[in-house]
């Protein structure tokens, strides 16, 4: 075997090697890009070894291999986060000053890739790099968009969008792999002869794989996540070029690489695109045509599939899974059609993760039988299948209904389990979106709450935390969060509560200089960072926030507060193009931050900074220096939450309500570490049956009175005094959102944090407590948690 022994020395020639005969740059000339590009595969070399042994351990012991289907994968950067798990770090960071390089301005450099929208897409990214890290064999199965999630500018406080292209520069981590290419197929037309039906698709692309090594913790195990580009079927029409029609012989390239463009930014509304629909059958396609050629490769019987394969459906945007591996099974390879029934559910899994009825999918009968006519066809037999076996009543329950497909019901019907995010969402599955399936399939939903990679959002992005963690209760934390306990013991102790919060001031003074730096906004490291970010969204109530620091703000200037605690509020995210409700929200708050950041009454009392493009490298850096986690979402509505996760590790309490994982959280860290406020999920539902619930609750609370007319009369927008009518009307007259209703408890909670704020060892003992307890949320869990209930599938190590 090839010597891979990790000296800075061997590190350090093999950067120089790869500068001077991979990229074919000089030292004396290599630039930061040139740098980094060294690095990255300088560091993917020493992955390859222990993937190629995964991959060899997998095949020659016929181990179970899970494939996590999902149409987003928002990885973000992976050179940091390879050397971390490689345990290179220091080697490489030795290695570079050597070189006169910095290896944090190396690792600034890569492109954050956003192969996502947020949660749903974070959420398979940690679990890839927790199946590395428990020895789960795994392949993750997206697509390889040329462009991910646009980039956000604000212009005059408006969201503006542009493209993003993170591929505008060679992607260090992945291999292409031109051979394993497969034929994906559209419209057309079926011909049944007997029990034969073959479909004659009208349009093909070819999906070519693009390989990336995910590599565990310590290197012990890594996985492939396998991302399809698609790519045309007729290469370039020379006959045409040499006619001089040079458009047109373009053109079926052109078309077929549509396909992987661009991501979808829109997670609020589905609309029903037949792009959309096409770019979910090419991944799943692909997908399923490369796992029966390696199930094959290796065994004859196709009945036995469900014993050596997982099939997980990351939503139901892939789950069009379902009525695939049938035709495979039924048309291609003769199974019968309820022997594929039963096989197919045997492999297939499905995880919900929203209730919003506005996101689920359904699709018109007329685009599906359009796009995928055999599939169409497929669907109805599965639906009179279901109906026939479980003899449910027609009109209760069905994937079809009022001519379109349901994908939830789909999904639902083709999984052997069927799964929840948190407790409380998976409750609310059972009991609001699938009470009919749920009573004909007892058992078949269960929960698996979510969790996030502790490799990543504590042991990497909080460097000081983590140094004072392994000081405090030694190594071995970081694949076994559950040892953060040990921290418990100390949290009285004054010496490590001081230290804690030195960890965190380090990590405050970092955001505060890159405030000052890129936003001209000077803060105080010793105010209270209040901290939102993630996607806007009418029920994630940004708008809820800004209002109660609107109330906060006149509170202060009119000196209402005695010893009022400085604040700086950070809020972050990017609204769906189309979604114009959450466009006025972030110019509501870019509208409030101006004329907050320059009131001389206010000073450094209270600051506003909404920094633009929040991306998982912005998650980074601000959650680990965040003092309070907002997560006040309307109950009922975020099915978990994993930021929530995130900010808890990092020894932030959290303000929020009784919604997704935040109960959770509540029950791990106890309520005196938790600001709780709000309508519970069964208060909401009755909250809204009251006819006049806004006004009620606006005369009850003087301060939301008063906050309101701020806004109606243009005290944040004077060159435009109506701009805000809009949402001035709403909060009044159509709050389904329930931000009135919620707004004077949460402002009352607000005033708890600062009371709590201002006793510095209480503050102190509540954050390492959240820290102490946030072991339950490492994504290891999760994972060994699906491994159990769902795949059937155990360790690999
Ligand atoms: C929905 C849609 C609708 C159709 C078009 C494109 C598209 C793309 C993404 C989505 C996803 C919405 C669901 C989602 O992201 N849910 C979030 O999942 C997280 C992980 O489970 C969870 O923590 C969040 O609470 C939940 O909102």
């Amino acid at each position: 075997m090839t010597d891979l022994s990790l000296t800075p020395n061997t590190l350090k020639s093999d950067i120089l090697r790869h500068l001077t005969f991979t990229l074919g740059k000089d030292a004396g000339h290599a630039s930061i890009y040139d740098w980094r590009m060294a690095l990255s595969f300088a560091i993917r070399d020493r992955i390859v070894e222990p993937w190629f042994a995964s991959t060899r351990k997998t095949w020659g012991t016929g181990h179970k291999r899970v494939y996590y289907l999902s149409m987003e994968f928002l990885i973000g950067r992976l050179l940091e986060d390879a050397a971390i798990n490689l345990g290179l770090y220091d080697q490489a960071a030795e290695a570079l000053l050597e070189f006169g390089q910095d290896i944090r301005t190396l690792i600034n450099d890569e492109p954050d890739a956003a192969l996502g929208n947020g949660g749903l897409g974070r959420l398979a990214a940690c679990f890839m790099e927790s199946m590395a890290t428990v020895g789960c064999p795994a392949y993750g199965y997206g697509i390889r968009y040329e462009h991910g999630l646009f980039r956000q500018r604000f212009e005059g406080g408006r969201q503006v969008e542009t493209p993003e292209d993170w591929l505008k520069q060679a992607h260090p981590w992945e291999f292409p792999r031109p051979e394993s290419a497969y034929t994906i197929g559209f419209k057309g037309h079926v011909e049944h002869k007997g029990d034969t039906h073959t479909w004659y698709p009208a349009e093909t692309v070819i999906a070519e794989a693009h390989d990336t090594p995910v590599i565990g913790w310590k290197g012990k195990w890594a996985n492939t996540l396998r991302l399809w580009a698609a790519k045309p079927t007729t290469q370039f029409d020379l006959e045409r070029f040499n006619r001089g029609d040079y458009a047109a012989a373009a053109e079926p390239e052109a078309l077929a690489r549509t396909l992987s463009r661009v991501l979808y930014p829109d997670d609020t509304t589905y609309q029903g695109k037949e792009l959309r629909l096409k770019q979910e059958f090419l991944l799943t396609s692909a997908a399923l045509q490369d796992i029966l050629r390696r199930y094959l490769a290796s065994y004859s019987d196709l009945r036995d599939l469900p014993k050596h394969v997982a099939i997980q459906m990351n939503d139901t945007h892939p789950a069009i899974a379902g009525p695939e591996l049938i035709r495979l099974l039924h048309d291609d390879h003769g199974m019968p059609f309820g022997e594929a029934m039963k096989t197919a559910q045997g492999c297939l899994g499905y995880t919900n993760h929203t209730l919003l009825p506005e996101a689920l999918e359904r699709w018109a009968t007329f685009t599906f039988g359009n796009v995928l006519p055999r599939h169409m066809q497929l669907i109805e037999a599965i639906d009179y299948w279901h109906k026939d076996e479980y003899h449910s009543r027609p009109h209760y329950v069905g994937i079809l209904k009022h001519h379109e497909v349901r994908m939830g019901e789909l999904a639902f019907i083709m999984a052997h389990k069927v799964n929840g995010v948190s407790a409380l969402h998976s409750e609310l599955v059972k009991k609001n979106l699938f009470p009919e399936l749920d009573a004909l399939h007892p058992g078949r939903i269960i929960n698996e709450t979510n969790g996030v990679t502790p490799r990543r959002w504590l042991k990497m992005a909080n460097r000081p935390l983590s140094k004072l963690i392994t000081d405090t209760i030694g190594d071995g934390w970081e694949d076994d969060l559950d040892r953060l306990k040990g921290l418990e013991a100390h949290v009285d102790d004054a010496a490590f509560a001081e230290a804690f919060g030195a960890a965190k001031r380090a990590n405050k003074v970092q955001v505060a200089n890159w405030i000052a730096q890129d936003f001209g906004v000077k803060v105080s490291p010793d105010a209270l960072f209040d901290v939102q970010v993630k996607r806007i969204h009418e029920y994630k109530r940004q708008l809820l926030n800004i209002l109660e620091t609107i109330a906060h703000w006149h509170k202060l200037r009119s000196g209402r507060i005695e010893n009022p605690v400085p604040r700086v509020k950070i809020f972050g995210g990017k609204a769906a193009p189309g979604y114009a409700v959450a466009k006025e929200i972030i110019r509501l708050i870019n509208d409030v931050a101006q004329v907050v950041n320059n009131d001389p009454k206010t000073g450094d009392l209270l600051k506003i900074i909404y920094p633009p493009n929040y991306n998982v490298s912005m998650a980074e850096r601000l959650i680990p220096a965040a003092d309070l986690s907002e997560q006040i979402s309307t109950a009922g509505k975020e099915a978990s939450g994993t930021g929530n996760m995130k900010f808890m590790m990092n020894g932030a309490p959290t303000i929020g309500t009784l919604d997704g994982a935040n109960v959770e959280i509540l029950e791990e860290v106890g309520a005196e570490n938790f600001f709780l406020f709000g309508l519970t999920a069964e208060e909401v539902m009755e909250r809204r049956k009251v006819a006049d619930h806004e006004k009620q609750a606006i005369e009850g609370s003087q301060e939301l009175q008063d906050v309101l007319q701020m806004i109606a009369e243009g005290r944040f927008s004077p060159e435009e005094p109506g701009r805000y009518h809009g949402i001035v009307h709403g909060v009044w007259h159509h709050d389904y959102f329930l931000v009135s209703s919620d707004f004077a408890d949460f402002h009352r909670a607000q005033g708890e944090v600062d009371t709590a704020y201002a006793d510095r060892k209480r503050w102190l003992r509540m954050a390492a407590m959240n820290t102490a307890r946030s072991g339950f949320f490492s994504s290891d869990r999760t994972i060994r948690g699906y491994m159990k209930d769902v795949w059937n599938v155990t360790s690999a190590l």
